[in-house]
């Protein structure tokens, strides 16, 4: 009995050994059969179970030796308790040197490699505890510059809202302008202002104004009645008719009698019904409009609900000079104006040539006014045509820009899919390195200033974010670094261009600046933009799935 027990450690010993290397999602598969087999993880091969970790290669898939490094190609892996697990690969198991990333010494014979796990852990919990305590305060300000994108989306909307109402409303200025500019060929500015002295155009201002005055105050009422009915409304259906108090009851009866409702407490007795009220109140606004249809040179509550503005809208400059010509064209009997008809076609055109001649003469002699303006007076109406064009073109220019902007915004490819890059648009970071202050404005241009004058150095506008074709777009590596290109060109060599490569930091900085090739530039630096919340799996640190990986 004795003796079993001095065999138990021994046993524990060999079953450790049979699964050094192997990694926790594995373990299960590395236990003998009943008959002390074990089959290959491929399952192409069944060897005896002393075969495993034996220091010889049996399967094909080299899954018989996960600890001994007799299979080529084969990930070991390293426990590392007290720190994280990590794989290496097999040509590096027995080698004989203490891998870093192996602090458990496990790839090594016993007692090569110290087992300094403990230490390193701390180190590394340490880092890790710094680098949260860093993420946490910069996802909280990436969180902000989300919200601003947000706002800046919203704001972008309205710039494009009232654009576009303003270009409505300037194209028809142009319009008018153009018509004015036009017709002062014939009129000068002066006669225009003369004619709106006229009688009728000042009447007709008069009515117009006081008509948009009485659709300002009836657009109140409406609103006022609206807000009144709710108001009713409210007490009709939510007052205590166990109170009694007549003074309610009277409003109730009151605002039903206007409203045509029924009075409240008796819906749904007597079959009476809210929808049935509701047919009521069609009729009596089927009444009322047919009431008005009858007096058909008034205006119907609809007509003056959509065509009003309209009306108040009327070109009256416009209206005037259409109305002068009209009276103009009215014939009126001047016999020198009329010859041309009572004579033969065959001299009629040299008739109207020796007219014209004339009155050109008359005008230039001062003995009658010619219809022609001024000049002054045609350069301003044209000078306002102008003027009303540039802002036209402003405005759609203004529109366009918020257009292009608001598209940017949750862009993957711009300012990323939440917009937290859009707060960082023309930040500048500058540091100083050698006889140079290097600056970059995100998303701008990157320059080389030196600090002891002489010219200063486009080092390139922004192009792109992480060209490779291997980065997802969105990911943290793809907005982990930015390309600034076609910059000024250095002598003899290629256009100055830097690589900016960002990480997550509280503070949006510029570390460092190495010209890695001549005018091939390489930034450094953090911003909370790429600072992800810590529950947030993207960008954390696994635990042993992702460390080390990358040494196989
Ligand atoms: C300037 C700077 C340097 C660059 C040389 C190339 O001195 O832009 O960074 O290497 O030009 O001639």
């Amino acid at each position: 009995m004795l003796w079993l027990l001095l065999l138990l450690p021994l046993q524990a010993l060999g079953a450790a050994e049979k699964t050094l290397g192997v990694p926790p999602d594995l373990i299960s598969k590395y236990v003998p059969s009943k008959s002390n087999t074990w089959t290959c993880l491929d399952g192409s091969k069944e060897i005896p179970w002393d075969y495993v970790n034996d220091d010889a290669c049996d399967c094909a898939d080299g899954s018989d030796e996960p600890g001994t490094g007799a299979c080529p190609n084969q990930p070991f892996y390293c426990k590392n308790e007290g720190h994280v697990g990590s794989f290496l690969p097999s040509s590096r198991v027995k080698d004989g040197l203490c891998e870093p990333n192996c602090c458990d010494g496990s790839d090594e014979r016993p007692g090569v490699c110290k087992n300094v796990c403990q230490e390193v852990g701390q180190v590394y919990r340490k880092k890790v505890e710094e680098e949260n305590k860093i993420r946490k305060t910069g996802s909280k300000i990436r969180s902000t510059y989300i919200a601003y994108a947000h706002k800046e989306k919203k704001r972008l909307e309205g710039v494009i809202e009232t654009s576009a109402a303003e270009i409505a409303i300037q194209e028809k200025e142009v319009v008018r302008l153009r018509d004015i500019a036009e017709r002062s060929e014939s009129l000068s500015a002066a006669a225009l202002e003369l004619k709106q002295q006229s009688p009728l155009y000042i009447s007709l201002i008069t009515h117009s104004n006081a008509l948009k005055s009485l659709q300002r105050e009836h657009k109140k009422y409406l609103q006022r009645e609206k807000e009144l009915g709710n108001i009713l409304d409210a007490l009709r259906t939510g007052y205590n008719p166990n109170y009694q108090d007549m003074a309610v009851l009277e409003a109730v009866r009151g605002w039903e009698e206007i409203a045509g409702l029924p009075h409240i407490n008796d819906v749904g007795k007597d079959s009476v019904s809210e929808e049935e009220a509701g047919i009521e109140e069609d009729t009596a606004s089927e009444v009322a409009e047919t009431k008005e249809e009858v007096d058909d040179e008034m205006w119907t509550a609809e007509e003056l609900d959509k065509d009003l503005d309209d009306l108040l809208n009327t070109d009256y400059v416009t209206l005037l000079l259409e109305h002068d010509e009209y009276v103009q064209s009215v014939p009126e009997g001047s016999v020198l104006f009329d010859i041309a008809s009572y004579l033969p076609d065959s001299i009629a055109p040299q008739y109207e040539e020796f007219k014209d001649t004339l009155v050109s003469w008359l005008v230039n002699l001062g003995i009658i006014k010619g219809e022609t303006p001024s000049s002054t007076d045609t350069s301003r109406s044209r000078q306002a045509l102008t003027d009303a064009e540039n802002r036209l073109n402003k405005i759609k220019k203004e529109k366009e820009d918020a257009e292009n902007d608001l598209k940017e915004i949750f862009n993957i490819h711009g300012y990323g899919l939440e917009g937290q890059w859009k707060k960082l648009d023309g930040t500048c970071l500058r540091t100083e390195v050698g006889d140079y202050t290097y600056e970059v404005c995100l998303f701008g241009e990157a320059k080389q200033i030196p600090n002891k004058g002489g010219s200063t150095f486009s080092l390139g506008k922004f192009a792109s974010w992480n060209p490779s074709p291997d980065v997802k777009p969105g990911d943290d590596t793809y907005y982990g670094k930015q390309i600034y290109n076609r910059g000024t060109r250095c002598w003899n060599g290629p256009e100055r261009n830097v690589v900016l490569l960002l990480s997550c930091g509280t503070e949006n900085t510029l570390n460092s600046v190495v010209e890695l090739e001549k005018c091939e530039y390489q930034f450094t630096g953090t911003t909370p933009a790429l600072c992800r919340p810590l529950d947030n799996s993207e960008g954390k640190n696994g635990q042993y799935a992702n460390a080390g990986k990358d040494e196989l």
